[in-house]
Order: C-alpha cells, then sequence, then structure tokens
C-alpha cells in the first residue's frame, strides 16, 4: 500500500506545498486522502465546484461569482482544479498572508487575465457579488453602495480613474492595502459560509 503511487503524494509537491502554506505534512497527507476520496479522478470540475457554492447559498445565484473563483484559483487554465489548486485556494481563503490574498483578488478581478482590470471588470465581480446577497439583506446596504453600479463605481472612484482607464495590480494591492474601506468592497461580505465549508470538507 505504502508504495502505491497513485494514493500518495510526491515528494516534490509535498515540499512545494508545505513551503508555500502553513499546513504540516500530516495535515496536508490527511487532506490528500479524502480529496481523492471524493474526486477520484484527482481534480474538481468546473460544475463539482459549481456545486459546492450552489448548495450553500440556496437563496440566491452563485453562479457567476463561483465560476469566477474558479477561474483564479485555476492557476495553470486547464478548465479543472488538481490538489495544488486547491490547496492553494484552502489556504488564501482562511489566513494566508495579506499580500497573497490580494494577489488573489487581482487575479479574480482581471476576468481577462491581461494583467490590468478595467471598470467592465470592476462591475462583472460585484454584479456576482449581489447574486450572491440574499434580496433582503440587499436592503440593509449603504444607500451608495446598495447596487453593483453605485458598489463597482465607488470602488473605481476610490482608485482616480476615468471610464477607460486600468489598474494594475501594484496600483490593485497598495490602494486596498491603504483603505479598509476598499477591502470591505471588492470582497463578498461572508466569505465565513464558505471557509466552514471547505473546512469541513478538509476532515
Ligand atoms: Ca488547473
Ligand atoms: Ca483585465
Amino acid at each position: 500500500m505504502g508504495n502505491n503511487k497513485s494514493s500518495a503524494l510526491s515528494k516534490e509537491l509535498l515540499e512545494d506545498l508545505k513551503s508555500n502554506t502553513k499546513y504540516s505534512e500530516a495535515e496536508l497527507c490527511t487532506w490528500y486522502q479524502s480529496f481523492l476520496k471524493e474526486c477520484p479522478t484527482g481534480k474538481i470540475s468546473k460544475e463539482q465546484f459549481e456545486g459546492i457554492y450552489a448548495s450553500f447559498f440556496p437563496n440566491a445565484d452563485p453562479t457567476a461569482y463561483a465560476r469566477h473563483v474558479f477561474r483564479s484559483f485555476d492557476t495553470n487554465s486547464d478548465g479543472t482544479l488538481d490538489f495544488k489548486e486547491y490547496i492553494v485556494a484552502l489556504h488564501l481563503t482562511s489566513g494566508g498572508k495579506t499580500l497573497q490574498k490580494l494577489e488573489w483578488a487581482f487575479a479574480l478581478y482581471d476576468v481577462d487575465g491581461n494583467g490590468t482590470i478595467s471598470k467592465n471588470e470592476v462591475q462583472e465581480i460585484v454584479r456576482s457579488i449581489f447574486n450572491m446577497i440574499p434580496t433582503d439583506d440587499q436592503k440593509n446596504l449603504p444607500e451608495d453602495e446598495n447596487t453593483p453600479e453605485k458598489r463597482a463605481e465607488k470602488i473605481w472612484e476610490f482608485f482616480g480613474k476615468k471610464d477607460n482607464d486600468k489598474i494594475s495590480e501594484g496600483e490593485f494591492i497598495q490602494g486596498v492595502m491603504d483603505n479598509k474601506d476598499i477591502l470591505r468592497l471588492i470582497q463578498y461580505d461572508e466569505p465565513q459560509k464558505i471557509k466552514d465549508k471547505l473546512k469541513e470538507k478538509k476532515q
């Protein structure tokens, strides 16, 4: 059994994940076994990923957001999440370093992956975030950020951009680090639900 390569993590990948996340060798090995149990192919498909989100937001439509999150985690763009991408996702959503999280947030907002964020891309992501907020909760949002358009406008104005300007990765990270309010606006407000779900899956 111990020599069965298909069910063991390669040494290389293990070292890579140990140095890039806060997880121990024992944790990684255990999660790998449960990952394989749930995904015998060793990969999570986009549909499976969307299913996880759908099960947790029965009163909203998380499909678009789940698709964007999936894209941002699928770093080799092969349309699936392998174990490495899955672990990095876990790490980022449950307490990675701020800089890593902001690099990930940039990737999330850079929908076409061309290295800059346009106003359209901000609107696209903000709209997908709004789709996850139940209508009743949307009523409690502050007046100047209670529609996707207003919220996107607020973010765009913070960066002091004209409509056709672009935000670079450096500008984005610096801007969000300098202003907690912008950090709040670019995020989905209740990431805890997803975190809990991911944690559950680890056990
Ligand atoms: Ca992938
Ligand atoms: Ca872009």
